[in-house]
């Protein structure tokens, strides 16, 4: 019997029909309404989900009877209630490595437009206040040989710290779960506690996976530790940093400036951050260049039919159940 395929987000296009080909295919359509119950109803028979950026869990999931794979375009997989899947044998895939340099490129993007006020600068010159040569408002930060904290040595960390040790021969030091020599020693990273690095770094940036202990792990206090001329740089998970405590602290111009690619609610549609001139916001495209969301779909792809062909995938997140 044929196998079925639900899309649970907008995918490429060429990609759909090339499952169409194969499969029954649902996608899912928020424009029809109520997307959970939606789901409910097209998992109950499905054998493969594939997509991103949708919570899945135990609600819209429990009608399925025979799902062995859920294939996310992505490398972040907070969004999956890992506990139920591995309580059903569902496997969860995801999409590594292949966004890794493109995420990184993003980070610095970030880190440079801040210290640089690249959209503030952008709109004063579009506004025409460019009358005279620029004053001490239009003044950034230096960025080369400076001190680069790094919150998570993973892939993404490592491929951010080797662009600053590299490209802007900036001291470099990370924090996480545990000090990690084998990527550290190229770069000549050191380890330290979270306090120390939010104190002593020019630059901060976030590239933690969202779990229980990252979670929050940036509030009012970890704000106050930041140098007044620091800049901090998110491209994890908007809930690793209390948003409204950035928020106070950024007002209050208690450090130089943030950029900001990922929020505690997406899309963000209206925030008091849109009215601050200190802080960078792009709508989540870490990974957005063509080239590379290709490659994540490619992978995601590949992963959804070997699991259904009854191969294994090769990122499974939740390979023993
Ligand atoms: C995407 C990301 O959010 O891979 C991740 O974890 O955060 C981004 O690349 C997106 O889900 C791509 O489809």
């Amino acid at each position: 019997m044929q196998k079925k395929v639900v899309v649970f987000s907008q995918i490429d296009s060429a990609f759909l029909a090339q499952l169409q080909e194969q499969f029954a295919v649902t996608v899912i359509q928020p424009k029809l309404g109520d997307v959970n119950a939606q789901l409910r109803e097209a998992v109950v028979d499905a054998d493969g989900l594939i997509g991103a950026g949708r919570i899945l869990n135990e609600e819209n999931l429990s009608t399925a009877q025979q799902l062995k794979i859920i294939s996310t375009v992505s490398v972040g997989y907070d969004n999956y209630d890992l506990n139920y899947l591995n309580k059903k044998g569902i496997w969860l895939a995801h999409t590594p490595h292949v966004l890794t340099e493109t995420t990184a490129d993003l980070a610095f993007t970030l880190l440079m437009s801040a210290a640089r006020q690249v959209p503030y600068l952008d709109q004063w010159t579009k506004q025409g206040q460019w009358t005279r040569t620029v004053g001490t408002a239009q003044f950034g930060l230096d960025v080369y040989g400076k001190t680069l904290g790094i919150i998570g040595l993973g892939h993404i960390g490592a491929a951010i710290a080797r662009r600053g040790h590299y490209g802007f021969n900036m001291r470099i030091q990370y924090t996480g779960r545990k000090p990690k020599p084998e990527v550290a020693t190229a770069f000549n990273a050191k380890f330290c506690d979270l306090d120390e690095l939010l104190q002593s770094s020019d630059y901060v940036v976030l590239a933690v996976d969202l779990n229980d202990q990252t979670k929050g792990m940036i509030g009012a206090e970890q704000l106050g530790l930041l140098q007044p001329h620091a800049v901090l740089v998110n491209i994890s998970r908007g809930a690793v940093i209390d948003e409204a405590a950035l928020v106070e602290a950024l007002k209050a111009r208690q450090f130089f400036a943030a950029g900001l690619d990922v929020y505690q609610k997406e899309p963000l549609k209206e925030s008091p951050l849109f009215e601050l001139e200190n802080v960078v916001t792009l709508p989540h495209i870490g990974s957005a260049t063509s080239a590379t969301r290709h490659a994540m779909m490619k992978l995601a792809y590949d992963q959804l039919i070997d699991a259904l062909e009854g191969r294994t995938p090769r990122y499974l997140v939740n390979q023993h159940f």
